[in-house]
């Protein structure tokens, strides 16, 4: 079977890797519409042999699409209703309708059993959140989760091509001597903007009233959902590093039972999606520059916490615009795909 696939934002960071992506995995697809916004419009994108040309996408694009792929934005608010009742399975990819009751929020390999209540839009998670869903679930089937403490390490990516640009040209002109602009971090809209190359700038998205960032909000409201605990407790602190692409997380883990850091590792060795780096006295850990381009999650640096009586600390990388993004919503599509949940 093969269906007709809508890319929107099919010129992003995000949009370029769902190609990327469809390529490599052969996603079965019929027809492929690449679309963006009007400023994007009339571009042409090579891609498997042939020269697509990129559509100003509007509420009329998705007669005739199965799988519309939202690479994320403030435009899915009403394209994403629009391609659902033209009767495509949207997956969405922006935090539009992360949080809404109506609307099921998915990892594939953590709760796959909630695709089933869509009503025509899936919401994919944010980067950081699904990279920490993966090493907390294998865990939390050993034991409820009481609480967690994470702290994020995450890539310029995160900020999309021009903040990755802006990385590349800020070391080039300190190499240069030339003088540094920042212009996009820690977000384009902001009134402010710091340099990243050789920095840290502990603000991702903006600042909500109770001085937590969205950021921060997003992978506390979003982790509770898609575990289905709402009584997890999950404090979180987000950090922008000059790092090209993958996110990394250190994260504290207050179980209800005792989890040794055996059984973590024999446990999240064996899930899907997450390869187990965690040696030692070889230094094995996971790191950022060795996840980038990669699909899996890695976890190390799995270590008992003393400080309290069940507690686990560790250690996660993963690519953000691979199965922080792009990867992962593919991945509900296949899923759906495998379990015939896909209207044609
Ligand atoms: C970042 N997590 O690293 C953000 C990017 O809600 O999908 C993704 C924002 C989102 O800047």
């Amino acid at each position: 079977k093969k269906y007709n696939v809508a890319i929107l934002g099919a010129t992003g960071a995000v949009g370029q890797e769902f190609l990327n992506l469809i390529e490599e995995r052969k996603f079965p697809f019929a027809n492929l519409k690449l679309l963006a916004s009007k400023r994007s419009a009339g571009k042409k994108i090579q891609f498997m042999g042939k020269e697509y040309t990129v559509e100003e996408a509007t509420e009329n694009s998705f007669n005739d699409v199965d799988i519309a792929l939202f690479a994320g934005g403030s435009i899915s608010k009403t394209l994403g209703p629009a391609a659902a009742k033209a009767g495509a399975v949207v997956i969405d990819n922006s935090s539009t309708f992360r949080m809404d009751p109506e609307v099921p929020l998915i990892v594939p390999e953590v709760n796959p059993e909630d695709i089933s209540w869509h009503k025509g839009i899936i919401a994919n998670p944010n980067c950081s959140t699904i990279i920490m869903v993966m090493a907390l679930k294998p865990l939390y089937d050993v034991s409820k989760i009481k609480r967690v403490v994470v702290s994020t390490y995450q890539a310029v990516s995160g900020g999309g091509k021009e903040a990755m640009a802006e990385l590349e040209q800020q070391v080039k002109d300190i190499n240069d001597g030339k003088e540094v602009v920042a212009n996009i971090l820690p977000g384009a809209a902001l009134k402010k903007h710091y340099q990243i190359a050789f920095n840290l700038i502990p603000q991702i998205d903006v600042f909500k009233e109770n001085l937590y960032t969205k950021e921060e909000m997003k992978m506390i409201d979003e982790t509770k959902k898609i575990m289905n605990d709402q009584d997890m407790r999950i404090t979180a602190t987000t950090i922008r590093v000059p790092v090209y692409r993958s996110h990394a997380e250190s994260v504290n883990v207050e179980f209800e039972d005792e989890v040794s850091v055996e059984k973590a590792r024999e446990v999240l060795a064996k899930f899907p999606g997450v390869i187990l780096r965690d040696n030692p006295d070889e230094q094995e850990y996971p790191m950022p520059l060795e996840t980038s381009g990669k699909d899996d999650v890695e976890v190390g640096r799995i270590r008992k916490d003393y400080s309290i009586d069940h507690g686990l600390n560790f250690w996660v990388c993963g690519d953000q615009i691979r199965k922080g993004a792009a990867l992962n919503a593919l991945q509900i599509a296949e899923y759906m795909m495998e379990h015939d949940m896909i209207k044609k």
